[in-house]
């Protein structure tokens, strides 16, 4: 068997070009606490992405959290069932309830036709993600927003970098919340970061990351320890050199993916989205009843041929445990995202997948009987 594909993997630089940013660490001996690499990655990152203001952290989860705390929401947030878990999780933690809404079938985000019909005097907040970095419809969600006077948190997990309507994405919303995970197209190891519109705001979750202190006396919040290490940022810094290429390479993949398995009888794509740039973060597919083997045995003869290919976002949050007792969790309320969830495979997309192995991955999906 060839050597296993993953449906990511990171893209890593010569060891070498990070010594350098080593031995600064080491001559300077400021390991974290908004140190040197911290301050240039938060301004590089603002350059890149186009946006005003952005405030590293440890990882997007706790990035998720913190921006649910430097708004202060409360109560019920609606949100999306089909997403990582994560995104949920954070709301608990902040002992908001969530409360799920269907999708779009187009794009896997929030449907924002079924979004009104959710909203209760408990409501304060929308939390929609841009799944596999598809854009919300944010005109849409800004103006129900607005009506009923609600906070908007993107999960932008998966949107780094994407382009939509000739500006980034992430200037959308009250808050825009990223992951620099490992299996992200931006990694730093482990990392995240909140994007805001206004110094005051990146002032107060700034503090709220770092335990709430003002200055050395002064705690102004019960914050938390989410800080982003000196090591990550600098290695964030490293990464950023080599970002445009890696996404042009998974777009070119993706683009090759679609014209290789177009025709293929049962395998459809989600609709590419216009006015939009997109980051090929991931590549679902959508094994429809046409296709010879369900979703899940066509799963699983690529792993048996060492193609690991992932269902995001099976099982459905709602359907977790300890979601499930949620009135919004009720099945029948959630068809559109239910039905993606059990039709999607993600398939390996990353900067280093060989045209070779894409063409491996193309073939076992094509060819049936083996
Ligand atoms: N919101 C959304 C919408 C998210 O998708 C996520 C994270 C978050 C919030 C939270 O952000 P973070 O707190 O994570 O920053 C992975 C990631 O762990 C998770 O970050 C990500 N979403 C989620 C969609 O995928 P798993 O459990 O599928 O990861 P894992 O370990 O199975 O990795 C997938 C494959 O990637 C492996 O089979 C091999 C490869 N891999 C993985 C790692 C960790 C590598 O090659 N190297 C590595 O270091 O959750």
């Amino acid at each position: 068997m060839n050597k296993p594909i993953y449906v990511t993997q990171p893209s890593l630089p010569p060891l070498e070009e990070f010594i350098p940013y080593l031995q600064q660490i080491w001559d300077n001996k400021i390991l974290t606490n908004n140190g040197p690499f911290h301050k240039q990655l938060e301004q590089a990152l603002c350059d890149y992405l186009g946006v005003d203001h952005l405030a590293l952290f440890a990882n997007g989860t706790i990035a998720l959290v913190t921006a649910l705390q430097a708004l202060r929401i409360r109560g019920e947030v609606i949100t999306t069932p089909y997403s990582f878990v994560a995104t949920s999780h954070s709301l608990v933690w902040n002992n908001i309830t969530p409360v799920f809404v269907d999708i779009d079938p187009d794009t896997g985000n929030l449907d924002p036709e079924r979004i009104e019909e959710s909203i209760t005097p408990a409501t304060t907040a929308i939390l929609p993600v841009h799944c596999y970095g598809n854009p919300c419809d944010v005109e849409r969600i800004g103006k129900i927003a607005d009506t009923y006077g609600l906070k908007v948190i993107y999960d932008a997990a998966h949107a780094f970098g994407v382009q939509h309507k000739e500006e980034s994405l992430l200037r959308h919303g009250d808050l825009s919340v990223l992951s620099f995970h490992a299996t992200k197209v931006f990694n730093t190891f482990e990392g995240g970061a909140i994007v805001c519109p206004d110094a005051k705001t990146k002032q107060r979750i700034d503090y709220l990351k770092n335990f709430g202190f003002a200055d050395e006396v002064t705690v102004t919040a019960t914050g938390i320890n989410g800080k982003m290490s000196e090591v990550n940022a600098a290695f964030g810094l490293l990464q950023l050199n080599g970002i445009d290429k890696a996404l042009d390479r998974r777009r070119q993949i993706a683009a090759n993916y679609r014209h290789l398995l177009h025709g293929v009888k049962g395998i459809s794509f989600m609709p590419e989205i216009t006015d939009t740039i997109s980051n090929g973060s991931y590549m679902p597919i959508l094994v429809g009843k046409d296709y010879p083997l369900t979703r899940d045995q066509l799963y699983q003869k690529l792993k048996d041929h060492g193609i690991n290919g992932r269902r995001y976002f099976f099982p459905l949050i709602s359907d977790m445990p300890m979601y499930r007792g949620l009135a919004s969790a009720n099945r029948e309320r959630l068809p559109v995202a239910r039905q993606l969830a059990n039709q999607v495979i993600c398939l390996p997309i990353f900067p280093d997948l060989s045209d070779d192995q894409l063409n491996q991955i193309v073939d076992r999906i094509a060819t049936i009987d083996r």
